[in-house]
């Protein structure tokens, strides 16, 4: 991966304050200062684009990759259960574009990875000589343990909590990154089918650089997660189960007590464990969620509707959350091996959040798009 010396520095700014804010996260629970540095950062990067790389229109269909042909569609729901992020729903149309067939799975990062010899943000050192020159004068050197690189890990609670503190079954585990997604002790063995996780935006958008794609703008993830069908509350149609049939892989219980794995898997599943979509998509729902180019702000569909239909739309130029305002985030659609009707129904096609670019989880991945056309129109599918 080549990275110009901007990129290199901006990129350094960015791994170290996530580091640090972790850090005074693990300092001071209330995140006031974490998020100061959070407002540091957003200062410090640019306005979403959407990263261009195309395919000449005569190039052969893409290995393990599905031509979306592109179209009108309703963005967004204010359906019973949708959350407010998702009015009012609106126009929007999109151009015909690749999108990969399932997540990234940890096979295919490991190839990258070894090819490259990237290091992913949580598995990167904190060098606090280069740190603190992005910090206020002043500020402490956090100890060495703190400064240790890490990442967030799911944690089932020993009982019901209230549903209303995340923290409550979410903890920062020096350690984690996507070889031991649990932390140390833990690992990928068997798991090479599965998505990878525990990668940030950043090495999602290296990845695809390195395997010449792109990350799918949040219009285009919605639209191919509808699979051509127009305005249903799931991918496959407006019933959960149709038939009694688990058409996704979410969490079954009681949330975050205990997974049964009714559906087959508690955590995440082999990619394909699904149907696919109309598109021929998998998990296009739940399993894990999937980081996409666009800032994320909460009212971004509040400010896009009254622009009328929008032709593939990049996303807002900054991100903003109201319930979470310094923090800027990218947005991630798609739900995930977590998300179950009581807490979250984010399995839903219109259903999206916003993370920190800066931060992995163990319910995160992506998947890769790629504009251009298909060799022969509707050869693909
Ligand atoms: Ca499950």
């Amino acid at each position: 991966m080549r990275r110009g010396s901007w990129k290199r520095s901006r990129g350094w700014i960015r791994d170290t304050l996530t580091d640090l804010r972790a850090t005074i996260r693990r300092m001071n629970p209330t995140l006031a200062s974490a998020r100061v540095l959070a407002s540091a950062l957003f200062a410090l990067t640019c306005a979403a684009c959407a990263d261009t790389t195309s395919v000449a229109a005569t190039e052969a269909a893409p290995p393990g990759m599905r031509w979306i042909p592109g179209g009108e569609f309703t963005m967004g729901s204010d359906a019973p259960g949708a959350n407010p992020n998702e009015a009012p729903p609106h126009r929007v149309r999109v151009d015909g574009f690749w999108l990969d067939e399932t997540a990234v799975t940890n096979a295919e990062f490991a190839r990258f990875v070894e090819a490259t010899k990237y290091v992913t943000v949580a598995e990167r050192p904190v060098d606090w000589e280069e740190m603190k020159k992005t910090v206020a004068p002043g500020t402490p050197k956090p100890s060495e343990d703190m400064l240790a690189p890490g990442s967030l890990v799911f944690t089932p609670t020993k009982e019901p909590v209230p549903l209303d503190n995340l923290y409550g079954w979410w903890r920062w585990q020096h350690g984690a990154n996507w070889r031991q997604p649990e932390g140390p002790g833990s690992s990928i063995a068997g798991r090479e089918s599965h998505p990878v996780v525990q990668v940030a935006w950043e090495d999602a958008v290296a990845y695809a650089k390195w395997a010449g794609k792109r990350l799918p703008t949040e219009a285009e993830w919605e639209f191919a997660a509808r699979g051509g069908l127009e305005g249903k509350r799931f991918a496959w149609g407006d019933e959960f189960r149709p038939d009694g049939k688990a058409m996704a892989n979410i969490y079954t219980g009681t949330f975050p007590v205990k997974d049964t794995g009714e559906d087959g898997f508690a955590g995440t599943a082999p990619v394909k464990s699904f149907p696919p979509n109309g598109y021929g998509l998998y998990d296009m729902a739940g399993n894990v969620w999937n980081w996409c180019s666009d800032w994320f702000r909460s009212d971004a569909h509040v400010l896009a509707a009254p622009e009328g239909c929008c032709q593939n739309p990049v996303g807002p130029r900054d991100s903003w959350d109201a319930t979470d305002p310094l923090a800027p985030k990218r947005v991630i659609k798609g739900g995930s091996f977590l998300c179950c009707a009581s807490y979250c129904e984010s399995y839903r096609p219109s259903a999206r959040r916003g993370t920190p670019p800066d931060t992995g989880s163990s319910h995160v991945g992506f998947r890769c798009a790629k504009s251009g056309a298909p060799q022969v129109p509707g050869s693909a599918r």
